[in-house]
């Protein structure tokens, strides 16, 4: 392949280089045809492609045997190696290329020569795309909705037992793969623009190791797409069709660790890759309990005791289990202060974004990864995409140890993680605990009265379901009632609310795997197809108009997607409040009582004043003006929406 191959061939090398995926074996790595045991080989290259104009420098992280190199060097005069450092196994060799700014798109050509001979890997060059359209980032404007793409829509049959995963394929075994892909989710784009959502969260797409890894968190390459979902080619299409339709795609990372089956975790890059190894590291949970701040015993043990990281008076032993740890004690945790890995992985999700045109990333098990980190890794990638959202999992009912997190401003220890947002564990804990056990609803204004603890409440993303709870329709004490509620005070609160795939027809399901069904009508063997109106059954077709309207509405009134929020009245079993924008005042008003009930909301020093009319918008309560009040008359389990003249 001649070195200098450019342009035209370029662009279609490329496509070729990347849908192989690793550029792996003779590829692109091209070991000399040598049988000497003693040869340096490259089996690997990553990240496997780069982009011209893009930053001055790229780490290059070799993989292969012998590979002590005691000199590289690359054919083009515009790429220099600067340095390079080796394992003392001569399994990994990292380089360090400086790019010149007059690089053109091309293949370099690199040389390594050790003491037993010499062999050579190709690193392609692009131009950069158009930015116009891609890397958008996320508004109030936005809607999400979460889907696991193994559970979702099948739309590439061939793929579902690629053939280096035999017998990982099973519909009737809950945690084998069900064979939903990319692809399927490209087909239903049209549903999901005609339900309202505009933005994508799949769960990690990356290439995981062992036969029960549909949900994605087992990654074994960091720069392939699982083949069981597809190619990075497909989701390069899905993203362009989504962009096209005006809709984003999140996508889920994960730098805390990697699956158990990773390379790496035989045989690292450095001695100190990981947070110990495989024979001898810590497990997440802390050495003190939820006692040692006074709780009382009901905590689940998703939530781990993030109060240790956030208070200032906790020594390090209390700490260092959280954020060094290995996830359940099993997941290999990347040692995310060691320079390498954290250049690594920065690196890897500016190649994702550059690669993809992604929108914004979703940060899988944000508290466990020291915050220096963080700040860093935000730094690097807004340099080059100021516009990506980002949006931390802290899985933690207390805004006080949620908003620690969000970026904006500097904490105790003087770092801004620079994160956009959060979700929004505290309303998903309140509006489980209110509309299902029972809490007083005023639990709800107790939560976003906390929203002056962070510097972009508006930016919080509120859900009350997603991947790793139960399904609300299964929960105890459910019925369509009251999910149509959770999802009415979803969608009127503020922030960027998020669904979880399902839902809007009522699925069911209880703890993990049985909350991640397949979607009916997401396979072509499928009796029912709850895609289409008239394969959705009739309590099916209720929840999703209901859905599908507050969506509509949420289009159409910008004051429920930036406007202020307002309270005006709570108690035990009903909350009422306003979202002012502007242009218009919207007054949602919420009750959880078995039984209808009157409120009378007074009207003077409340941004109710000055009211000359209100009318129904959306649900069964009625309104009425009258003296200084507004007597609501609230039917049992409901929300409605008034517009205020
Ligand atoms: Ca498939
Ligand atoms: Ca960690």
């Amino acid at each position: 392949m001649h070195p200098l191959r450019r342009a035209s061939t370029h662009a279609v090398v490329l496509s070729w280089v990347i849908a192989a995926g690793l550029l792996s074996d003779a590829s692109c790595a091209r070991a000399q045809d040598n049988t000497d045991p003693n040869a340096p080989v490259v089996q690997k290259v990553e990240p496997p492609n780069w982009w011209v104009k893009l930053t001055p420098e790229v780490m290059v992280l070799l993989s292969g045997r012998n590979l002590r190199a005691t000199r590289a060097e690359c054919n083009l005069p515009e790429v220099s190696v600067s340095r390079t450092q080796s394992t003392a196994n001569g399994d990994y060799l990292f380089l360090w290329l400086k790019l010149a700014p007059t690089l053109k798109s091309g293949i370099a050509v690199c040389r390594i020569t050790t003491a037993s001979g010499q062999t050579t890997f190709e690193l392609p060059f692009a131009a950069r795309k158009q930015i116009l359209g891609r890397n958008q980032g996320l508004s109030p404007d936005d809607v999400i909705y979460l889907i696991m793409p193994d559970r979702f829509a099948n739309g590439d049959p061939t793929n579902d037992e690629p053939a280096e995963f035999p017998g990982s394929h099973d519909r009737a075994q809950p945690r084998a793969y069900h064979g939903g892909d990319l692809r399927g989710i490209q087909a239903h784009l049209p549903y999901l623009k005609d339900l309202g959502v505009t933005t994508l969260w799949l769960t990690p797409i990356l290439k995981n190791g062992a036969p029960t890894d549909y949900h994605g968190y087992g990654a074994v390459d960091l720069y392939a797409v699982d083949p069981h979902f597809g190619t990075i080619g497909d989701y390069q299409e899905l993203m362009g069709a989504a962009h096209k339709q005006h809709m984003k795609i999140l996508f889920d990372v994960v730098p805390n660790h990697v699956g158990p089956l990773h390379p790496w975790v035989k045989d690292p890059p450095t001695s100190d890759w990981f947070h110990g190894s495989a024979a001898q590291h810590l497990s997440s949970s802390l050495p003190v309990k939820g006692d040692f701040y006074g709780q009382t015993g009901t905590k689940k043990p998703t939530n781990d005791l993030f109060e240790a990281l956030v208070d200032p008076h906790t020594p390090e032993a209390f700490r260092r289990n959280l954020t060094e740890g290995w996830f359940f004690g099993v997941l290999p945790d990347l040692n995310t202060e060691n320079p390498l890995v954290i250049d690594y992985l920065i690196q890897n999700s500016i190649w994702w974004a550059e690669a993809s045109g992604l929108d914004g990333y979703r940060i899988d098990t944000f508290p466990y990864v020291p915050r220096a980190f963080w700040s860093q890794w935000h730094q690097e990638l807004r340099r080059l995409y100021p516009r990506l959202s980002t949006i931390g999992e802290v899985f933690h009912p207390d805004p006080t140890v949620t908003s620690f997190y969000a970026g904006g401003r500097k904490g105790w220890d003087g770092i801004d993680t620079q994160l956009t947002t959060v979700f929004d564990f505290p309303v998903y804990f309140a509006l489980r605990d209110t509309l299902l056990n029972g809490a007083p609803l005023g639990r709800l204004p107790g939560i976003l009265r906390q929203d002056s603890l962070y510097p972009h409440p508006e930016f919080l993303v509120p859900f009350f379901a997603n991947h790793d709870t139960t399904r609300f329709a299964s929960a105890s004490g459910a019925n369509l009632g009251k999910e149509e509620v959770a999802f009415g005070l979803t969608l009127t609160l503020r922030g960027i609310p998020e669904i979880y795939y399902g839902d809007e027809i009522g699925m069911t399901g209880g703890e993990d795997p049985d909350n991640r069904h397949d979607f009916p009508g997401g396979w072509i063997e499928d009796q029912q197809n709850a895609f289409r109106r008239d394969g959705r059954t009739t309590e099916q077709q209720k929840i999703f108009e209901y859905v599908q309207t507050l969506l509509r509405l949420r289009r159409e009134h910008e004051s429920l997607r930036e406007g202020k929020l307002w309270h005006l009245a709570a108690d035990d079993s009903s909350y009422v409040f306003m979202r002012q924008s502007e242009e218009e005042r919207l007054v949602i008003a919420v009750h959880n009582g078995a039984n209808a009930r009157t409120m009378k909301v007074p009207l003077k020093d409340t941004p109710l004043q000055g009211t000359s009319g209100i009318a129904p918008l959306f649900g069964g309560a009625q309104a009425d003006l009258g003296g200084d009040q507004l007597k609501l008359i609230l039917p049992p389990l409901s929300l409605s929406i008034f517009v205020l003249q």
